[in-house]
């Protein structure tokens, strides 16, 4: 208790007696004072680099001092806190977020100016911290900001791994996989906390006591040491944390009788299979040893991150008086982020259990107030099921636990819900199939949670209507939606600087950066020719920086006269780039076809593809090794290539997609229906500006009811016809339009090269079978996909239209914003509230 009314004297005086830089020259110095003083290099050297760490260093000054006074506002209020447990942060670069949450942006260019450099430069040194895969890391940082902005008490809890998402190469084979150690130097964003360290057991056995009580001993013990990464918001005192975990062998660990006696490897054994846990994000899980590995991994982050849930819960009891667990829903909400962190249900129940001795019931009680689940998907690959024999070996306690919820679960079915018996063995959470006996982690969540959502309309009726649609007959009011959303700090206010003055100018104010709903003030200046002329001013400057990045990675040049067209996202099969590239070909088939004349009366555009292809997912590999040969055989046509370029973008991550997205004007979200949950690209598109060509799927749905029909260029079948339409196939009642056959045709030719395409092309014929059958109704959609790019063709010859649509866009992005969705969640799932730090 007396240490931290220590602190807070002493962060008092501190503030007095060296007041934070504000002047330009007073940052310099600052700047300089960490160049010499938190010395990384060698002495002599002050360039890009050095100048780069010093600049964060001095803004991270900055953010410790509200940091911990954000620390200090919630120990003493003691508010009901929220923790977001997520496998995935996918934070991308911190330099210009801070900054700019900071208000200093100019203060920090004049006084960089002062060493002669540029503050875009400097922040171009930093490498992206990509601890996840895509829209769900993404998502929980877009979500970090947003309760840090609306000043909510919460934490983030993930892991810090050793190599985050990979490096993506393109050579002539496609697609190459490099390591990509964004921890090569070190960050200057985590500070190590070497006093937050818990034990994390694995393996090991139960053993009885007299009384009756449980207890999970022996095995191997590794350490969790927390690394925390600050969260500013944005012009606000408070500043959250991401707290991410480090395995760490125990000191005693390393056998220095081993080691003396010559056997170095086998001394560190321990100490080396330690750090194999945080190595890298998402271990490869084909092999059995892949599996247990990240098995290991979703378990380390529940036990470090409850352990820490809970000292925190009673370090602020301490000295006040008895109190009570039930105590506990009220001062904690835990979030899981999909099913990855599962296993932090049956952690919080053996930790009450067998450490603080609750009876079942009690302890049942509190983890169910606790705990709320988020589901990002249907597709029916990932939704995770772990093998029962590997958890008995790994987690021999949480079996029990988990084996009990089940026994618990089946009697409730049994004894009060006759109509769901014959449902029983698909909604338990054992799966006891003699062949392959798993546990449904989707089950287990939603058997334990309090409530369960969605991520956008459509995804949580789908939830509610199929995957959960037995639940809910049961927990009729457990399920909700919550529409995701995203930073509009990150994804407009700093990614694209010029449409901000502009939206600033007309709106009269700069309250749209943390109210978007504001927006909607632009739809009355939609056709103001003077707003449309700034508007195109502004997106032509992000079109030209956009231009010279892709020069620069690819070699392309590219006109600024050009449509940009772009698609990015994980290279998925549901996704369609393969719809998208046929349709390129299509339209380079037809230019070919065309004479000069012709050609001069079409819309030219650039097509811009990028994203990864997970590194053992084949055919997503062979699209990108697709859209890479059609680049290079339309780009080097000198008939077709004034009319059409394809650019596959390499190493698409969250500072490529900052260049990308304030430089587009159309792009593409055309997943099969029914099979994005959500998307957050297509809003932050929407959001810049940016025209969408889509199907009736995940948030496109609602995109297009805010914006406007006549703004959204749609096709496809929707949600309800895609099963019929499979039937359809199946029975061989599907008829392709010559245009899709003609497509496929010319790269059976030979055109783009010796490749085998078979493979992708067989995916989309025969009527059924695996790999084979068109699932993902590619050909369905291809006609209707085609007349909506006709439709954008003539929509962008008229310059007038165009852009009163792309006002229309933004002006209507407004519900897409995360601080939006985090309310929501607040208010529905968390019972959270503001504390401000004063
Ligand atoms: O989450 C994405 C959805 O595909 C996307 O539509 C949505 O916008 C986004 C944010 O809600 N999902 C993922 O990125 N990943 C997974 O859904 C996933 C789930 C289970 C796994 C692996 C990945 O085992």
């Amino acid at each position: 208790k007396d240490g931290v009314s220590d602190i807070v004297s002493a962060a008092k005086v501190a503030a007095v007696a060296h007041p934070l830089a504000e002047k330009a020259e007073e940052i310099a110095s600052n700047i300089s004072y960490h160049a010499q003083f938190s010395p990384h290099f060698s002495p002599l050297k002050f360039e890009l680099e050095q100048a780069y760490y010093a600049t964060a260093e001095s803004v991270r000054d900055r953010l410790i001092r509200q940091w911990n006074e954000t620390y200090l506002h919630f120990h003493k209020v003691d508010p009901k806190q929220t923790y977001y447990l997520s496998m995935e942060f996918l934070q991308g670069r911190a330099l210009t977020n801070a900054i700019g949450n900071l208000n200093v942006q100019d203060a920090y260019a004049d006084a960089l100016r002062k060493f002669g450099l540029k503050l875009e430069e400097i922040t171009e040194q930093e490498k992206d911290a990509a601890l996840g895969n895509g829209g769900l890391g993404r998502l929980a940082s877009c979500f970090l900001d947003s309760m840090a902005t609306l000043n909510l008490p919460s934490w983030g809890y993930g892991l810090r791994y050793r190599y985050g998402l990979f490096k993506q190469r393109i050579t002539r084979e496609g697609q190459e996989e490099v390591a990509e150690d964004w921890l090569e130097k070190f960050s200057p964003w985590e500070v190590v906390r070497h006093d937050i360290l818990y034990p994390i057991r694995f393996f090991g056995h139960v053993e009885v006591n007299p009384n009756g009580s449980r207890k999970w001993v022996g095995g191997e013990v590794v350490q969790a040491l927390a690394y925390d990464v600050p969260i500013p918001g944005y012009q606000t005192k408070n500043t959250n944390s991401l707290r991410l975990w480090e395995a760490k062998a125990c000191a005693e660990d390393f056998n220095l009788f081993l080691f003396n006696d010559g056997q170095h490897e086998s001394a560190s054994m321990l100490h080396s299979r330690a750090q194999q846990i945080c190595a890298v994000l998402y271990p490869g899980d084909a092999t059995e040893d892949g599996k247990l590995l990240r098995l290991k991994q979703q378990f380390f982050l529940c036990s470090a991150s409850l352990q820490d849930i809970i000292a925190r819960f009673k370090e602020r009891r301490q000295g006040k008086g008895p109190w009570n667990w039930a105590e506990f829903p009220t001062k904690v909400a835990v979030q899981l982020n999909d099913t990855h962190p599962t296993l932090a249900i049956p952690e919080l129940m053996r930790l009450l259990v067998d450490d603080e001795g609750l009876g079942w019931d009690e302890a049942w009680d509190v983890t169910s107030k606790t705990i709320a689940y988020t589901n990002h998907t249907v597709l029916p690959e990932a939704l995770e099921k772990w093998s029962q024999p590997v958890m008995w070996k790994l987690l021999p306690r949480h079996m029990e636990i988990i084996t009990e919820i089940d026994k618990r679960f089946t009697a409730m079915i049994t004894s009060t819900r006759f109509d769901l018996e014959s449902e029983l063995s698909n909604m338990r959470i054992l799966d006891n199939n003699p062949q392959k006996p798993v546990v449904r982690m989707a089950n287990l969540c939603v058997v334990s949670s309090h409530a369960v959502n969605g991520v956008a309309q459509l995804h949580s009726d789908i939830l509610k209507a199929e995957l959960f649609a037995n639940y809910v007959s049961i927990w009729p009011t457990k399920f909700q939606n919550k529409t995701n959303g995203i930073t509009p700090r990150r994804w407009l206010r700093f990614c694209s600087p010029e449409l901000s003055s502009i939206i600033t100018k007309w709106l009269k104010t700069d309250k749209w950066v943390t109210n978007l709903d504001l927006l909607t003030g632009l739809r009355q200046f939609a056709d103001n020719e003077d707003l449309q002329a700034e508007w195109l001013s502004a997106k032509r400057a992000n079109k030209l920086r956009l231009a010279q990045y892709i020069l620069q990675v690819t070699g392309e040049s590219i006109d600024p006269d050009t449509l940009f067209d772009i698609q990015v996202k994980r290279i998925h099969e549901y996704k369609r780039q393969l719809l998208n590239i046929l349709g390129v070909i299509y339209r380079y088939k037809k230019l070919k076809e065309m004479s000069p004349e012709e050609r001069k009366k079409t819309t030219p555009r650039t097509v811009m593809i990028g994203g990864k292809a997970f590194a053992t997912y084949t055919n997503a590999k062979r699209i990108v090794k697709l859209v890479n040969d059609v680049g290079s055989v339309v780009n080097t046509d000198p008939e077709v290539n004034s009319y059409l370029k394809v650019v596959f973008v390499p190493n698409y991550n969250v500072s490529v997609a900052e260049m990308l997205i304030p430089g587009s004007e159309l792009s593409q979200h055309i997943s099969t229906a029914g099979m994005e949950a959500s998307g957050t690209s297509n809003m932050k598109f929407a959001l810049n500006g940016c025209l969408i060509i889509g199907t009736l799927d995940g948030a496109n749905v609602e995109i297009r009811e805010e914006i406007g029909e006549e703004n959204f260029f749609l096709f496809g079948a929707t949600a309800e016809e895609v099963p019929q339409l499979r039937k359809d196939r199946e029975n061989g009642l599907f008829k392709p339009d010559p245009r899709f056959e003609e497509a496929k045709k010319f790269i059976r030719s030979g055109v783009f090269g010796r490749y085998d395409y078979n493979p992708l092309l067989e995916s989309l014929e025969g009527n059924t079978g695996y790999g084979r059958g068109d699932y993902f109704l590619v050909g369905h959609d291809f006609p209707s996909y085609m007349d909506a790019q006709e439709k954008v063709d003539k929509a962008y010859c008229d310059r007038k239209r165009w852009l009163k649509m792309s006002i229309l866009s933004t002006a209507g992005s407004g519900k897409f914003s995360s601080d939006r969705t985090i309310a929501q969640y607040a208010k529905e799932i968390w019972n959270i509230e503001e504390c401000r730090v004063p």
